[in-house]
Formats: C-alpha cells, structure tokens, sequence
C-alpha cells in the first residue's frame, strides 16, 4: 500500500489540477526560500517584511483572482492554496495579500468605475501601490453597521470625518478603501495618502501579527474628489461582499499555520528522547498527533469544498463563516497543543508554533470574530437573528 501523505491524509492533491497544484509548489517554494528564513527576526522585531513585496508581486499573488489589469486570473481553489502557503509561513504575510487582494483591489474591480480600475489595479498587481482597507471603527468592529465615519457632500468633493481603527498595511498604504456614512447609505471611497486631514499611525505593543502594519487612521475633514468615490456600489453590502471574498481565502490560510506546526512537532517528539524512548512513542502523544491530523483533514475538505463551490458561483456568506470558524480555531487549537508539546523550547521564536499560536489569536478575531459566525449560523439554522 502506498503511503499516505502526512500533512494530506485525504489525497488532496489528487482532487487538484496541474495548475493549482503548480502554483501551491511555486508558492511554497518562495515560502520556503525567501520567506522563512526573514520572518522569524521581522516577528521578533516587530517589523513588516516589505523586501518581500515586489517578489510576492512578481509571482503573480496580489490580485490573483481579478481578470485583466495585469492580474493573473486564477480560480477560487488556486487563491486559497496561494493563502494556505503564505500562512505556512506566517500570518502576517497572508494578511499583506488578502487585504492588498480581497479588500483593495476587489472592491475596486466590483464597485469602481472603468476609470478607477485602470488607475489603481496595474499598479497594486505589480506591488507598487499598496492599498489598506479601512471599516473597523474604534467604538465596536463587530457592527459596522453603527459606523460614525460620515462623508458630506460639497460641490464636487465629500469631506470626510471620524477615524478606524486595527487597519492591516495602515502606514505603508499608498491608497485607503474607507467606508463611510452619507445622506445616501454607506458609501466607499478611495483616499491616497498626503491628503490633507488624513493621517495613519501605527499601532504599537502588539503580541500577535508583529510581521505586519496595523494602524488607525484619522479623518479630519479630507476633502476627496467626487472621482475617487466607488460608484457601483452602497449599503453594508459593500464592505461585507470584500469581507466574504477575504474570508474564503481565510478558511485556506490557518491550514497552512496548522501543517507548520504540526510539521514541526512530529520531527521534534519523534528526535527526543524521554523515559528512554521517542516522545513520539508515547500514546498520550501520538493521540494528540493524531487530532491534529483529523482536524487539519476536514478543515482541507471544507476548504476544497468551498473553493469548488465559489468557482461554480454557487457559494454563501453563511458557508464561508462555518469554514472560517472552524478553520481558524482548528489551527489555534492545534498551535497551542504543538507549542506545549515543544516543552521550553517552544516559548521562544526558534520554533514556529508561538508564533503561529499569537498569529491566530489576531486571525480567530478579524473578518468578523468567532462568534460572529457562530452567529451567522446559529441564524441560518433558526432564521432568527441573535446579534
Ligand atoms: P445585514 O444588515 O443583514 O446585511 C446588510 C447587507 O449586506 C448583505 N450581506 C452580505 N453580502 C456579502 N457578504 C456577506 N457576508 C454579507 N452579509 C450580509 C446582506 O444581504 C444585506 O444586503 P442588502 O442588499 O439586503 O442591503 O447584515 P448582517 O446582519 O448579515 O451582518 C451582521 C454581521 C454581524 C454578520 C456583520 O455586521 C459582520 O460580519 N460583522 C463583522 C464585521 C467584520 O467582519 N469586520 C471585519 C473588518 S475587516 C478585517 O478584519 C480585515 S483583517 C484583514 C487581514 O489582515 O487579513
Ligand atoms: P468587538 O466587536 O468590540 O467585540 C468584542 C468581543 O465581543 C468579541 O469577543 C466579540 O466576539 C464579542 N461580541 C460582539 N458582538 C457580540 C454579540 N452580539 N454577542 C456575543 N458576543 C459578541 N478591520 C478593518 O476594517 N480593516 C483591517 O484591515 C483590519 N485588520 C485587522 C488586523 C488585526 C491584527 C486585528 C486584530 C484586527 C483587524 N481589523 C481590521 C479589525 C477586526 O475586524 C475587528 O477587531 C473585529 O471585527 C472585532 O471588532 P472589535 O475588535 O471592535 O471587537
């Protein structure tokens, strides 16, 4: 009988095409390469590994499932396995791209003008424009739909006022997709930096995701042209359609954080050596091997599934919310267990899983917190909304 893949008990990859399964190996090879021997000292520093920006781009990453505008075009399946191996890697890294993807360069593409497209997309594929993504607001991230960042109407401008709040690529953002209320619903808007009145600061003391920029910004009376506004769309349903494209490739990303650690760990229980044995040989550790490998299995099905789903339009908020619920909390659960199993040494950066483990804890708390979709399906299954 063949053996079976470790990381892949399910076989996977026969389930993919030659193209996804090529780029997932062109993925992970830069993670490998490029982006594991950087992050580490960008984690402990506390610094965002911008060298890796122009590779990331040049890979073809930064709005990979966007037709034309110089993006690559690919499936729903090929984006998750792309986030699934930048989170291998770190939190942070998937974070720079979803935002830069699912948040910026989305909401232009499906709620701008041809006009905006062409003057922002080309640009942000090619890793020169950053963009941020700016809903959370200090006051409750939970319920946008209270957000006191307003846009007034002048002549051919909107001023606008109030600030947000925990917004990833914040300071090294070159353009904002900000979310505000106006007179006719809430409406998007495109602010660049050096506007007047528009600031960005970085927030400090951060224990998790400390290989990437989290800001607030500060909207004081920023005059922005009629033309930087995304006409095509309003209402709520703006910012969470980004959210849902963003959470798809989310339910990818924490199985890549989940095989790191998982990777790490059976190389290290099966190396030591306690009671004159391998760690490894121990049934209370093999058990706890074993429900990480159980949990990463159905957390890849339910990811595939919804991949598979979204490339046949057929998929829902409700579904994506299950699988980020419990993909996220699968790796969470998994990062703790390997840093325990790791003894001492797995406090420190020298091993993976710490810092995967404080990764997460941002991960299981953005695109909506854990219990905001457990709510999401507690309403699907009772029709009644307990938020
Ligand atoms: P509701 O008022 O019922 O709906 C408003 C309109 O939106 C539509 N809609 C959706 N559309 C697309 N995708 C979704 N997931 C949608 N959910 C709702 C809905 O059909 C309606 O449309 P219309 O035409 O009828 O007006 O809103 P709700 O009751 O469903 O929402 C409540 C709740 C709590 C689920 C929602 O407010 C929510 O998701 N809150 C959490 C907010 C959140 O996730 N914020 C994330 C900020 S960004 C971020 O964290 C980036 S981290 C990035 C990184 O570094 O990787
Ligand atoms: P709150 O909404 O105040 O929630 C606090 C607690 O209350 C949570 O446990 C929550 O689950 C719980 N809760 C809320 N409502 C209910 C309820 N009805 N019933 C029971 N419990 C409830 N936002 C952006 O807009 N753009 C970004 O780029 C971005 N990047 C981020 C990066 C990082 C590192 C982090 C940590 C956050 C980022 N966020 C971003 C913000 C993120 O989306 C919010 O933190 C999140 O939506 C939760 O909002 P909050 O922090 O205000 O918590």
């Amino acid at each position: 009988m063949a053996k079976l893949n470790p990381y892949d008990l399910y076989d996977i990859d026969s389930q993919l095409t030659e193209e996804e399964r090529m780029i997932r190996d062109s993925v992970g090879r830069f993670v490998d390469e490029r982006a594991l021997p950087l992050i580490p000292e960008h984690f402990d520093k506390g610094t965002f590994p911008k060298e890796l920006v122009t590779e990331v781009a040049d890979l073809g990453l930064l709005g990979s499932s966007l037709e034309g505008y110089g993006c690559a075009g690919l499936n729903s399946v090929s984006y998750g396995l792309i986030c699934q191996e930048l989170e291998r890697g770190d939190s942070g890294l998937r974070s720079f791209v979803s935002v830069q993807s699912s948040l910026c360069m989305y909401p232009i593409y499906a709620y701008g003008s041809e006009e905006q497209r062409e003057r922002w997309l080309p640009g942000m594929a090619k890793g020169e424009i950053i963009g941020c993504f700016g809903l959370t607001e200090p006051h409750g991230g939970s319920d946008p739909a209270n957000m006191k960042t307003h846009a007034k109407r002048d002549g051919d401008d909107w001023v606008i006022n109030g600030s947000k709040m925990w917004i990833t690529n914040g300071n090294i953002a070159d353009i904002a997709v900000v979310w505000a209320r106006t007179e006719e619903g809430i409406m998007g808007f495109v602010l660049e930096k050096g506007m007047p009145g528009f600031e960005a600061r970085a927030i400090k003391s951060k224990m998790s995701l400390r290989a990437s920029v989290t800001s607030e910004l500060y909207f004081d009376n920023v005059r922005v042209p009629e033309a930087n506004r995304l006409p095509n769309v309003k209402g709520l349903k703006g910012p969470l359609g980004c959210l849902t494209q963003a959470r798809y490739g989310i339910t990818w990303g924490p199985i890549g954080s989940a095989i790191a650690c998982l990777n790490e760990v059976v190389d290290y229980t099966s190396d030591r050596e306690l009671f004159g044995r391998p760690l490894a040989a121990n049934q209370a550790v093999q058990l706890r091997l074993a429900e990480m490998g159980r949990q990463i299995t159905l957390a890849q099905l339910l990811s595939l599934r919804l991949g598979r789903l979204k490339d046949e339009g057929k998929m829902q908020p409700a579904q994506v919310s299950l699988a980020k619920w419990n993909n996220v909390r699968m790796a969470l659960d998994i990062a703790r267990d390997c840093r325990d199993l790791l003894g001492g040494s797995g406090i420190t950066t020298e091993y993976h899983a710490i810092r995967h483990m404080l990764n997460l804890e941002s991960v299981i708390t953005y695109e909506g917190t854990e219990t905001v979709h457990q709510l999401v399906i507690g309403r699907e299954l009772t029709g009644i909304s307990a938020f």
